[in-house]
């Protein structure tokens, strides 16, 4: 999974991809690269961030939908705003991200009716605080729990299972800590019969290993997925798709084996 920031704040990619034609071309490059998904998201969740007005998010997610949709890969919209779903989903998106995990009002009612493919994300707190002290007694049972629960709920309204990936949520309301023990224990906070999609791209919790900066956190992030991969992730959110690939590919190799 690609990630296509139209966000002028993002912390990585800042203000690079702000309008659409730059935008449209980055997500062509990632597909070029090897993506399967493009995962397109108009409000920066960094710690800290500032809310975007629904007008804003709106003018910046949907064009992209629309000039995607017939790109030949699955257009994931990472957003927690019911509005944004639907609008989404009309203009042909597949997947809706959302980090809220489908809590806000009106977001469940939003997807429930389509068919869309739907990721549901662990996060203590709120974007603009989650990192000021994030406390658990076991994050890995913490995450597994809220999870489940999430899952019985989507469930209860009628969402067929086969919908839904599960997400751990690196990052957010987690110390470095805590996100190492959740990749370590990344089995133990599964829910049977539901994937995993993982976001750790260019995260802090590298940069705590590595003292490096968000630019400088390649090496560290792709390592960091094989782990997850290893422990059975299936869906990889990553800014650096060729990089990423290439390490699948060895990875592959190396488990299923190569043709002569
Ligand atoms: C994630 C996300 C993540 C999912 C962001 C960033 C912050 N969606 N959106 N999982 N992270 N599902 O990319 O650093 O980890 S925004």
């Amino acid at each position: 999974m690609g990630i296509v920031n139209v966000t002028p704040d993002s912390f990585y990619d800042g203000n690079r991809h702000a309008d659409l034609s730059r935008a449209l071309d980055h997500a062509h490059q990632l597909i070029a690269e090897g993506a399967d998904i493009l995962d397109i998201g108009g409000e920066s969740t960094r710690p800290g961030a500032e809310p975007v007005s629904l007008e804003q998010e709106m003018e910046r997610v949907i064009p992209l939908v629309q000039a995607l949709r017939s790109s030949g890969v699955a257009l994931s919209v990472d957003t927690f705003k019911p509005e944004i779903m639907r609008a989404s989903l009309a203009a042909g998106a597949d997947i809706i991200n959302d980090i809220y995990a489908l809590r806000m009002p009106g977001a469940l009612e939003a997807v429930r009716d389509s068919d869309c493919g739907l990721c549901i994300m662990h996060m203590q707190g709120e974007p603009r605080t989650m990192q000021q002290e994030p406390r658990y007694q076991d994050v890995v049972a913490q995450v597994r729990d809220f999870l489940q629960e999430r899952c019985d709920q989507l469930l209860q309204h009628g969402v067929a299972s086969k919908r839904i990936m599960l997400d751990p949520g690196f990052g957010f309301g987690k110390t470095a800590a805590h996100n190492y023990q959740l990749l370590r224990g990344l089995e133990q906070a599964s829910v049977p019969g539901y994937p995993w999609l993982i976001g750790l791209s260019r995260k802090s919790m590298i940069g705590y290993v590595t003292g490096k900066t968000a630019n400088e956190r390649l090496i560290g992030s792709i390592s960091a997925a094989l782990a997850c991969v290893v422990r059975g992730a299936k869906v990889i959110r990553v800014h650096d798709v060729a990089a990423m690939r290439e390490a699948l590919d060895i990875w592959n190799a190396v488990e299923f084996g190569v043709s002569e």
